[in-house]
């Protein structure tokens, strides 16, 4: 039986169980593909991010809460968890669909983007306009490591760090661009270590030191204070903190386990926060 078709917005998403919530990627990726098959689009960008789809859409109260897709040609799994199920097949046709965000289409699309670059700028106007108006939702902008290259990218980030206002910032670090990124922000990005090799560190390291006995536990913890304080240096955090951001991860973008907690908690996070996240284009 779909787990698809009985979601109609996310009220119905937040019905399911988290261990439902592979089936139902499995089910919005083959959704993807079919229609991209006919019609064309950004298949890669898409498949990507479909477990961060879930997750924001589970964990947040859109619309509401307000998500800002960057240039928003990865927003396919929005458009199907946000009631465009049945008219999915219309995608990218005259008369049918856009291929991008589009507030005429839904409430849940906050921003009519297409040119990359100005989610974080945007999502950052919508967090001026929340304090104005005392209001109390949370913004949350996905913004792609090629976007992050973007001079507008950097003005809207350099404008919310010296604000300090409430806004979560997730780096959608898939290492591509349109074809494979390029520049002194993306090798800064990539410098020392990938997110896989940074995981399987993390965890065999923790694995072997639990291991020992009576002290094992003792040892594990401080080695992971001892890895807090070389994530900061190894990691590509130091940037976003000089401008005023809280950094958080890396995390794997496609483990539901790392996903929904560590959402959970930068969601309650004061200030600005940039959650980075590692993501595969196109992962099937
Ligand atoms: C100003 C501008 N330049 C180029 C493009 C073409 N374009 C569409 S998607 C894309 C890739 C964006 O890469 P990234 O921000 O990393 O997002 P991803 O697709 O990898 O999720 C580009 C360059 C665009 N939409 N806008």
């Amino acid at each position: 039986m779909s787990i698809l078709k009985t979601i109609q917005s996310p009220a119905d998403l937040k019905r399911l169980s988290p261990e439902q919530f592979p089936a139902l990627c499995q089910e919005l990726r083959e959704q993807i593909i079919g229609a991209v098959s006919n019609v064309g689009g950004h298949l890669a960008s898409n498949l990507g991010v479909i477990e961060l789809t879930v997750a924001l859409h589970y964990l947040l109260d859109t619309p509401k809460d307000k998500i800002v897709w960057d240039t928003s040609n990865q927003a396919y799994a929005h458009k199907l968890l946000t009631g465009r199920r049945e008219q999915f097949h219309t995608l990218r046709q005259y008369g049918g669909m856009s291929g991008f965000t589009k507030r005429e289409e839904s409430v849940y699309d906050t921003f009519n983007a297409g040119h990359a670059g100005t989610g974080v700028s945007a999502a950052f106007g919508m967090v001026a306009a929340r304090e104005q108006l005392a209001q109390k939702h949370k913004v949350v902008c996905v913004v792609g490591d090629g976007a992050m290259t973007s001079g507008m990218t950097l003005e809207g980030l350099h404008h919310a760090g010296g604000l300090e206002k409430d806004f979560l910032v997730i780096l959608n670090d898939n290492q591509m661009s349109i074809s494979k990124n390029v520049g002194a922000i993306s090798s800064y990005l990539n410098r020392t270590f990938t997110g896989e090799f940074y995981t399987k560190m993390r965890e065999e390291t923790g694995h072997l030191l639990g291991k020992i006995p009576h002290i094992g536990a003792d040892v594990q913890k401080w080695a992971r204070r001892a890895e807090e304080l070389a994530k900061g240096a190894i990691l590509p955090g130091l940037l976003f903190e000089e401008l005023g951001f809280r950094y958080a991860g890396p995390i794997d973008g496609h483990n539901f386990e790392h996903l929904l907690p560590t959402l959970e908690n930068v969601l309650k996070m004061k200030g600005p926060v940039l959650l980075h996240v590692f993501m595969k284009k196109g992962i099937w």
